[in-house]
């Protein structure tokens, strides 16, 4: 299969590009870099010394004897070059992780917040103009994400893109019909990704197009087979208060010292994969396509859900951290339980790495190896949603409680 891979640089993107690559799909990396301008942006980087892309394709040549290819290319600006992209390589599929993807940068200010709206919607909206305009008969699997449903539950499990109701006509009669889960983002990112659902429903219905969102869960970890093969492969490592994400970055805290930053009560509950199976879980989208004319197919990407005190709790028994519950930067439950549903992907196959303390090891010794690396200013989550809230700062009177 041919494979265009949009944000393929990335966290998710660049594992994904060599998984497919291994398994001998033909791979076509295309990304404007614009994350590792947000760095720059930022005065932070990966933990790990992620390579340059031409670095990386040569790397991943010697070690596979496989060719992969780059396109630099901003999707959500530069739409003929993307049209006349798709006419010269006839794609079979494209995976679409192009966008800005971290919660607290899209609410640093009214600049973030209008910059991941324009690049999310405008990018995810270019790839489908482009699919429908080049006349190709491609399948489009996106990136979606839990947070689009809210991280509540009506006393039943989340279900997977669509929620039966039943509603009563004027004449009375009960009519059953599956609507679309009632989107509830928690961020302006998380929004981007509700207005993705409905541009992916009107393409589908519309002009027939095959579409997968994939809502996935918080990915942790960092090596998957291939990353892992050659350290010019490495995975990106982000820990600082913006792009960091909760697991990884409390394994980060524990490998340098820091203590382990828990916002508010630590009670929000949420959804975890590990890398290595969000890039066998794309794989096994790509190979289970939807038809022509079926509805957007919306498969949950996660494997269990964990509350972040008790993430603490394991990485400060394993790791020896002190954990400091430091005011929530965010507006969100300060508790919530979660119950999704993840079936289509456990029948087509998938065996899901759970979070043993072997695997979280591994990620600590990761983070350990290049701890110096590690810029100690850059961890605290400063990005605040409303004025009400405070920066997420560990002060000695909040260590430990
Ligand atoms: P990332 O920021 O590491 O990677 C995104 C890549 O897309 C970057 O390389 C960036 O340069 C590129 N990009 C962004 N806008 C672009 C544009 N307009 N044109 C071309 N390239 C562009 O993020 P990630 O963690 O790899 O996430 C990838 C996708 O998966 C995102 O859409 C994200 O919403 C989704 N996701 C991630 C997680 C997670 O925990 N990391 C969880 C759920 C969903
Ligand atoms: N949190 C802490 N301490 C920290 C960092 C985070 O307590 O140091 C808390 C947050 O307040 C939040 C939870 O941990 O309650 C998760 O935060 P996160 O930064 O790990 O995840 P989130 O902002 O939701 O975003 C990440 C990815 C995003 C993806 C999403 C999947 O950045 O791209 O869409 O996970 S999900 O959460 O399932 O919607």
């Amino acid at each position: 299969m041919k494979v265009m891979i949009l944000g393929g640089d990335g966290f998710c993107g660049w594992p994904t590009a060599l998984h497919l690559s291994a398994h001998g799909h033909d791979v076509l990396i295309v990304d404007n870099l614009s994350r590792r301008n947000i760095d720059n942006e930022l005065e932070a980087g990966s933990l790990t010394p992620i390579r340059p892309m031409g670095t990386r394709l040569k790397a991943w040549q010697e070690a596979s004897g496989r060719t992969m290819r780059f396109e630099r290319l901003d999707v959500a600006q530069n739409y003929h070059r993307l049209l006349t992209l798709l006419l010269e390589e006839r794609p079979d599929a494209i995976v679409h992780f192009a966008e800005q993807r971290a919660a607290p940068y899209s609410m640093k200010s009214s600049a973030h917040k209008r910059y991941t709206v324009d690049n999310n919607v405008s990018a995810t909206h270019n790839v489908l103009a482009a699919i429908v305009e080049s006349g190709l008969d491609v399948h489009l699997a996106h990136l979606g994400t839990m947070g689009v449903y809210g991280y509540g539950t009506a006393g039943m499990k989340i279900p997977e893109g669509y929620l039966p109701v039943e509603v009563t006509t004027d004449d009375g009669d009960k009519v059953r019909q599956e609507i679309l889960y009632p989107a509830n983002p928690g961020s302006i990112y998380h929004m981007t990704k509700t207005l993705d659902q409905l541009l992916f429903a009107y393409y589908a219905k519309n002009d027939r197009l095959r579409i997968t969102d994939l809502h996935q869960g918080i990915v942790w970890g960092t090596h998957t087979q291939e990353t892992s093969s050659d350290e010019r492969l490495i995975n990106r490592f982000d820990y600082d208060g913006d792009y960091g994400t909760v697991l990884n970055r409390f394994l980060m805290q524990a490998a340098v010292g820091y203590p382990l930053t828990v916002h508010g009560t630590g009670g929000q509950t949420r959804a975890f994969i590990h890398i290595q199976d969000t890039v066998r879980c794309i794989h096994l989208a790509l190979e289970n396509p939807p038809e022509h004319g079926e509805r957007v197919r919306i498969l949950n990407q996660m494997t269990e859900t964990h509350r972040v005190r008790d993430l603490a709790g394991i990485v400060a028994r394993i790791a020896g951290a002190e954990v400091a519950y430091v005011d929530n930067p965010r507006n969100e439950d300060a508790e919530n339980d979660l119950h999704v549903k993840n079936d289509r992907f456990l029948d087509l196959g998938l065996k899901p790495t759970t979070l043993e303390d072997g695997l979280l090891e591994e990620v600590t010794d990761v983070a350990r190896k290049y701890a110096d690396r590690a810029d100690r200013d850059k961890i605290p989550a400063t990005s605040t949603w409303t004025r009400r809230q405070k920066p997420g700062v560990p002060t000695p009177a909040a260590t430990p409680r």
